[in-house]
């Protein structure tokens, strides 16, 4: 991760080029989808969620405001909101703006140090009578968090849970539940499966936004992995994966080329891609026999007029 003065730290660059080499020279050729965010590649994620054929961040937010009143259950109160992987509190406000919020407490857990101080202090300003309690944490393990009172509630929007495969996202939830301990809640926001007419747009838009920010990974490797990618010899692509129900993310090789990375050599075939991101679209009852799986119990599921988008309330026990 990029600190305050832009220079990432040599341990944080080590990180960086032993994944790459463990994708790059994997068959088929991957790169971890967390690559994508360093400053730029956040810079261009933000302007996604702002693309028309982006539905999902407008409508989850429009759904998350009309059902705010709704989401805490009954003799909810005194109550901690915990966001996982939240170093954007946007969604959050909805739940903690409300004039009867449970919540006198936020907490936020992300691995990014200088984005979860910005947070701390954007919040604190906002909310002076909240206690904002930032945690520098991998939240897909499980995790020690501070002591919390009684109410507690999980938070997970942004449909993140679908850039994680069934496994791994069965995983994540199972280890939230540790972590927020016995009868916590937990919020879940989850684009839905839809028709590839809506869905590919959403990943390929006409501005050219996803492009960039895919295509960002390999400057982002130029710059970090001592690598001499050229960038006008790779094209992004997203394709709608029907059989595990998930639109993927290339980058596709023009031709035949070698880029060098770190001291390696690495050899692309014409055509040949980088799959470089999944993004699943569960049906709401796959979302389902995820959560219980995870041990979780299924509280209340809601969607939109339009059905793109689920918000699932969840129950520990
Ligand atoms: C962060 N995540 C939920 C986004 C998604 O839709 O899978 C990342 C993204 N990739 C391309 N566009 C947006």
């Amino acid at each position: 991760m990029p600190n305050d003065t832009g220079v990432v730290p040599r341990d944080a660059r080590a990180e960086v080029v032993a994944a790459a080499l463990a994708g790059l020279t994997a068959t088929p050729k991957t790169l971890p989808a967390m690559l994508f965010y360093d400053d730029e590649g956040c810079r261009l994620f933000y302007e996604i969620t702002r693309l028309p054929e982006y539905y999902l961040t407008r409508t989850e937010t429009d759904l998350l405001t009309s059902i705010a009143a709704d989401v805490v259950p009954d003799g909810f109160d005194d109550a901690v909101l915990v966001e996982f992987g939240g170093s954007d509190e946007t969604k959050a406000r909805i739940l903690l703006d409300r004039a009867d919020t449970p919540f006198h407490t936020y907490v936020s857990i992300d691995v990014a140090a200088p984005a979860l101080g910005a947070l701390r202090d954007r919040m604190v300003a906002s909310h002076p009578g909240l206690t904002v309690v930032p945690v520098v944490a991998d939240f897909m393990q499980p995790l020690r968090l501070p002591p919390l009172s009684a109410s507690r509630m999980g938070f997970f929007p942004g449909s993140t849970i679908g850039n994680l495969d069934p496994a791994a996202a069965t995983a994540f939830l199972a280890a939230a539940r540790m972590s927020l301990g016995e009868d916590a809640w937990f919020l879940l926001g989850a684009d839905l499966r839809k028709s590839p007419r809506i869905l590919l747009p959403a990943y390929n838009d006409s501005a050219g936004v996803t492009a960039a920010f895919n295509l960002n990974l390999l400057r982002r490797l130029n710059r970090e992995a001592e690598a001499d990618f050229d960038l006008a010899a790779f094209r992004h692509e997203a394709v709608w994966n029907d059989r595990d129900s998930r639109i993927e993310m290339h980058l596709v090789s023009t031709r035949e080329q070698v880029v060098r990375l770190a001291g390696q050599t690495l050899r692309f075939r014409e055509a040949e891609s980088i799959h470089t991101e999944n993004s699943y679209k569960h049906t709401e009852a796959r979302l389902i026999e995820i959560a219980r799986k995870a041990g979780w119990a299924i509280e209340r599921v809601w969607k939109d007029g339009a059905g793109l988008f689920g918000v699932f309330l969840l129950r520990g026990g």
